[in-house]
């Protein structure tokens, strides 16, 4: 069998359905051939992005990959390979690459030498035989510990070259690996005695599928709970025990607990020192549970370190703590009371009647027209981010796509089609910036071509409003964060259902009239026209 149908054949038989991609890359021809769906995106982050939602929101059970051609398709991809690798994401990512005899001769990009940095790993095929051992590798390694992309470079010239039959390959298994119970006891034991007690919960719980097992450690316990943005709708924020989650910004809930614990329990989380991350305040005891131990202590200190799959790790826990559960009455009213005070603040902007719009009142109204049920939302990098964040409140595991290890504009809008190709019952909406528009806004082509009928929220306030403060001279002698662009028409002209609203007493009827036509199978770009809105909820 030619080098092509064995890389298609085993995809297939890894269950991949997708493979998204920008040409030229042979590998479309031959998964065509086995029914496998090609998703040609406009240019390489997107379908990068796209392969990363797959993956995310099967918890890594279906895989997402992306081909490109080699040169300049793989250089254009860095970028999302990159985005992929801060996030944990995990994806097969297949570049063409030159012919062997070419590969390592300067100046021809080398994606296995050059996305070394970028990748889990990255290995170049030189025979065809060696095929289904890369791919045993590859596909290991996607399946088991932390994920990130794993790269495979496929020559330009190997593809007719023979395989030998029958193929030997057979899907590799998932393997979960606990804690050591020594650990888990000591663990357990500083768990039962703090009286303060915070669980901060990292997606690593979405990937270990723990939902369950951390809402009953959180009601064993009456701890409340904290999310990464990563980890946002692992718990359920409509629970009376939800602090919310902690990026740049966050909820008074968030600030409050964490600043007044004496015990933080991480689990399914890295700890990451960013700006992205709320700060774990010093002078806490920690308990940190991960997959990798690379992430102890790497940025915070564990008192005690847990490293194993996070549901097994709650299991572990739960059946070494009391059974009995603690009250939770009065953690549950002081919950309740910081955040009652902290909405009250926020409620003239959330309901404010201004125009131009603010930001926070079309999310308000957003967050109260959909079925959050059946919604999957993600927001973009900037402002859009800190305003939707703390404000959303995720219901359902996996119904918000929450990111920030690093966070490139224009991430949000792969991430919303990768979403609806894998829910296509759910409403995907992705919400950006007239910023974020400008480096990916081409592929709402690609929703339209492709059938993927997402919702696209744009706050359009014609400037880069977060760096107001940061360019101040720039901004008053030259207007260097001002923008600008008709983006309802833009989303018109390349097929999609496009709609510009100026007052809040459209926005509503806006949300329907562009909800109906995703239902209708027609994707729709919402352009709200705001201030240079830049206050967000945070707090020192
Ligand atoms: C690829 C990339 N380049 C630069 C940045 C830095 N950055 C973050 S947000 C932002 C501007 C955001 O503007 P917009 O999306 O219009 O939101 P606004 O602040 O105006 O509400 C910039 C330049 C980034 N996140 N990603
Ligand atoms: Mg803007």
């Amino acid at each position: 069998m030619k080098a092509g149908t064995a890389i298609a054949e085993i995809l297939k038989r890894e269950g991949i359905e997708i493979l998204a991609g920008y040409p030229v890359n042979h590998l479309f021809e031959f998964a065509a051939e086995a029914d496998i769906r090609p998703i040609v995106v406009r240019q390489e982050r997107i379908g990068l992005h796209i392969a990363d939602a797959i993956s995310r929101l099967s918890s890594g059970r279906k895989i997402g990959v992306f081909c490109m051609q080699h040169g300049p398709g793989a250089e254009n991809a860095f970028g999302g390979v990159a985005q992929a690798f801060g996030e944990s994401a995990p994806i097969l990512v297949l570049p063409m690459g030159y012919p062997r005899r070419l590969a390592y001769v300067p100046p021809n990009f080398n994606s296995v030498i050059s996305m070394r940095t970028v990748t889990k790993s990255a290995e170049p095929i030189f025979l065809p035989a060696e095929i289904p051992n890369i791919f045993r590798r590859a596909f290991s390694r996607l399946r088991n510990g932390r994920g990130g992309p794993v790269l495979v470079e496929i020559p330009n010239d190997i593809w007719n070259e023979e395989v030998p039959e029958p193929l030997a390959y057979e899907p590799v298994s998932f393997t979960r690996y606990g804690p050591d119970p020594a650990d888990v006891k000591k663990a357990a034991a500083i768990l039962a005695k703090a009286q303060r007690l915070v669980i901060y919960a990292g997606q690593g719980v979405h990937y270990a599928r723990a939902w369950d097992s951390l809402k009953a450690l959180a009601e064993r316990l009456a701890a409340p709970v904290v999310t990464s943005l990563g980890g946002k709708s692992a718990f359920p924020e409509t629970h009376p025990l939800a602090l919310g989650s902690g990026g740049v910004s966050f909820p008074k809930t968030v600030f409050e607990f964490l600043r007044k614990a004496d015990v933080i329990f991480g689990i399914g989380c890295s700890f990451t020192e960013s700006s992205f991350a709320v700060k774990i305040p010093s002078g806490k005891r920690i308990v940190h549970a991960t997959l990798d131990p690379d992430h102890l202590n790497k940025d915070v200190r564990a008192d005690v370190a847990l490293v194993g799959d996070a549901e097994l790790v709650l299991q572990a826990l739960l059946a070494e703590l009391p059974s009995a559960r603690r009250d939770s009455a009065d953690v549950v009213g002081e919950i309740a009371s910081v955040r009652e005070g902290w909405l009250k603040e926020w409620m003239p902007k959330l309901t404010s009647g201004e125009v131009p719009l603010t930001p926070y009142r079309v999310i308000w109204d957003l967050l109260h027209t959909v079925d959050l049920h059946n919604t999957i939302i993600t927001h973009d990098a900037g402002s859009p981010r800190d305003q939707l964040a703390p404000f959303w409140t995720a219901v359902e595991p996996l119904s918000y796509i929450g990111w920030g290890k690093t966070t490139q504009l224009g991430y949000g809008l792969g991430l919303a089609m990768g979403a609806k190709l894998s829910h296509p019952d759910k409403l995907c909406i992705n919400v950006w910036g007239d910023s974020a528009i400008g480096f990916t806004g081409m592929d709402i082509e690609t929703a339209v071509r492709e059938r993927i009928p997402i919702l696209s929220i744009l706050f359009n306030n014609f400037s880069m409003a977060i760096e107001l403060k940061v360019m101040p001279i720039s901004t008053q002698k030259y207007r260097a964060t001002d923008i600008s662009g008709d983006y309802a028409a833009l989303a018109r002209a390349l097929g999609a259902y496009g709609e510009r609203v100026t007052t809040p007493e459209e926005i509503v009827p806006a949300i329907k009239r562009g909800i109906a036509e995703t239902k209708a199978g027609r994707p729709a770009l919402l352009e709200f026209i705001t201030a240079k809105e830049t206050g967000i909820s945070k707090f020192v």
